[in-house]
């Protein structure tokens, strides 16, 4: 029997784990006979036009996301979202589209999120060179109930993983 698709949706500030973790997740979901499809907020951004990050650019970029995470799921495709998503009407939204939608929020302090710094845009962003950055000078609104909730400084990617298909399999 197939198995029932889910929409798996990563938020959290940049440099919280959601790529590493949506990229992890990937082929665990495989294994369980999931066929899945990666949407990540850092590639599917440059699809034209290009949104920016003032809030309505941020609602339509998420929004579009939940149109097509929606359209996936309905053909029976797996979808693993990776966005930062930081308003939480705007998350709920997507939620209420989905048939089978599972939320994860990863809460790693913006310390460590700062503190890695994958690509440099934290020590722009409090040099004043990039404006509106998530965290720094624009807000990021904790999801209430999410379904899962890691702290990536505190567990290692195949925890994470493991926490977030338990609730998977278990029905979201
Ligand atoms: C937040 C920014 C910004 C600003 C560029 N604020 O961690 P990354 O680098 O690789 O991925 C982030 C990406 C954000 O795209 P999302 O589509 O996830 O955002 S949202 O859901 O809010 O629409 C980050 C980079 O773009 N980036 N400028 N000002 N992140």
């Amino acid at each position: 029997r197939a198995v029932q698709p889910v929409v798996i949706w990563l938020t959290g500030l940049s440099g919280a784990g959601k790529s590493t973790i949506a990229q992890a997740l990937i082929p665990l979901l495989e294994r369980e006979g999931h066929r899945v499809a990666w949407l990540d907020g850092d590639i599917t951004r440059g699809i034209l036009p290009k949104l920016g990050f003032t809030k309505a650019d941020r609602d339509a970029n998420v929004l579009k996301t939940g149109f097509i995470a929606r359209t996936l799921e309905t053909h029976g495709i797996t979808v693993v979202a990776s966005y930062i998503s930081p308003y939480r009407e705007t998350r709920a939204k997507v939620g209420a589209m989905c048939r089978h939608f599972v939320e994860v929020h990863l809460n790693t302090p913006l310390s460590t999120c700062e503190a890695r710094d994958v690509k440099g845009l934290y020590a722009k962003a409090r040099a004043g060179e990039i404006q509106h950055f998530t965290g720094i000078d624009d807000p990021y609104e904790e999801p209430e109930a999410p379904a899962v909730r890691i702290d990536t400084s505190e567990v290692t990617v195949a925890e994470a993983c493991a926490q977030i298909l338990a609730k998977v399999s278990g029905g979201g």
